[in-house]
């Protein structure tokens, strides 16, 4: 087989960035290693920046996140008992989404079908080869058999754990992470959500957040110690400790109800450099990873794919090629940038296990700071709808 464009990862950043070449005739392959249904049981992003949801319209992916989605202009921080408000629009005059990325996912596979795309489920032992060289390659088993897909560019679009940044050599690669010492357990629960907005805790027993995915569908976190596992947590004991670290009205005013999902995510930030080796670009978590105390996670693959779609546009509809070698370093301008503002928010709410009594009050007079200064505000909420592109 042969294609314009390979993609390995049929997530979000590879199934957007597929979509967006075929609006402009550009062919490409996507290999996912799992199945459609095993992708999309993944609960995880739930918060889109304006610039993640106009790519969506852009690959003509928009209409049921503009119908279902919920678009939200503010947020809560709640701390010492009380809730402040950081007012997105206000601030900014921009806002946010709330669409699952199941949701959005579910969106692109369907587009993908729609458009005749090829997305080739459950490819497995997939490799990139020659991606230094002018005539890269990938080769997969599917069935059993071996397979071979010819293509001009090969797009590393497969998550923290896939095979693309593996395939550089380490001498050309540069990574630099931070790991936290503890996770978020999070529940997904058919329930009335407790707050029409998102409502972030800092509290001495520990970081929570208060999110849905719909009115009928809440989306709750805790921060957990690393040690803890899943079966440590009863729904009972879950939503009791929730409760423990949000003020009293919240607290009181929130339905509870058996979890649909419980999971432990990690937290860690993590970037490799460069993002491009050869014929091979990373885009998305293949190439880095925040927290998701700034709900950056899915939208700082948003810059990725935007960058690559244009320059391969130039590349394939001009000749011109200022976009491709431009990508990896406008790319990572952009991945630090959310770096900082998820390390930042990451930070200032969660309680760390060595933390000085000096570290706390630094804390306290942070958020402090933030809500009696509006520029200070301004800033959080600049980085919480999304940088420029
Ligand atoms: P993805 O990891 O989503 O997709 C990569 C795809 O490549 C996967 O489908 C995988 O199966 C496939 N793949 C991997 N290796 C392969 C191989 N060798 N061959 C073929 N296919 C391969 N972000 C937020 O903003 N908020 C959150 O609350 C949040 N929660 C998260 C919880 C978890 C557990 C994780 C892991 C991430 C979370 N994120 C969150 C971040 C998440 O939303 C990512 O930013 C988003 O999935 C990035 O999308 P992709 O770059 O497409 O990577
Ligand atoms: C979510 O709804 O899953 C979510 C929202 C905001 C975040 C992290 C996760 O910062």
């Amino acid at each position: 087989m042969r294609t314009q464009v390979a993609i390995i990862g049929g997530g979000p950043s590879g199934l957007l960035l597929s979509q967006l070449l075929h609006t402009r005739g550009i062919d490409s392959v996507v290999l996912e290693k799992h199945t459609r249904d095993y992708v999309l049981s993944r609960i995880r992003a739930g918060v889109l920046e304006h610039g993640f949801a106009a790519l969506m319209r852009e690959a003509g992916v928009g209409e049921r996140m503009d119908r279902e989605g919920e678009i939200h202009e503010g947020f809560y921080i709640a701390h010492d008992g009380i809730k402040e408000r950081v007012d997105l629009q206000g601030l900014t005059g921009n806002t946010v989404i709330v669409y699952g990325q199941t949701e959005l996912t579910r969106d692109l596979y369907d587009a993908r079908e729609r458009t005749a795309g090829a997305v080739i489920h459950e490819a497995q032992d997939v490799q990139p080869h020659d991606i230094a060289s002018a005539r890269p390659y990938v080769t997969y088993t599917k069935d059993g058999k071996a397979e071979r897909i010819d293509c001009d560019y090969v797009i590393g679009a497969d998550g923290f754990h896939g095979v693309s940044r593996k395939s550089i050599p380490k001498d050309k690669l540069r990574e630099f992470e931070r790991v936290y010492p503890f996770g978020w357990l999070g529940v997904l629960s058919r329930t009335k959500p407790v707050s029409p907005e998102l409502v972030y805790a800092k509290h001495d027993r520990g970081f929570a957040l208060c999110s849905l995915r719909s009115q009928t569908l809440s989306r709750y976190y805790i921060q957990v110690p690393l040690s803890d596992s899943v079966d440590d947590w009863s729904d009972e004991a879950f939503f009791a400790e929730l409760k423990r670290r949000l003020p009293q009205d919240v607290a009181e005013a929130m339905i509870t109800g058996p979890s649909i999902e419980k999971s432990i995510a990690p937290l860690r930030s993590f970037v490799a450099e460069p993002m491009r080796y050869g014929n091979l670009f990373l885009a998305g978590d293949a190439a880095h990873i925040v927290p998701p105390t700034g709900a950056r996670g899915l939208n700082s693959a948003a810059s990725d794919i935007h960058y690559l779609y244009h320059a391969l546009v130039d590349h394939y509809k001009s000749g011109d090629d200022r976009g491709l070698e431009a990508y990896s370093q406008k790319a990572l301008a952009r991945v630090w940038k959310g770096q900082r503002f998820s390390w930042w928010m990451t930070m200032l709410l969660h309680r760390f296990p060595e933390q000085s009594e000096f570290e706390r009050k630094l804390q306290d007079t942070e958020l402090a700071y933030l809500f009696s200064s509006p520029r200070a505000l301004g800033s959080l909420a600049e980085n919480y709808v999304g940088l420029p592109f």
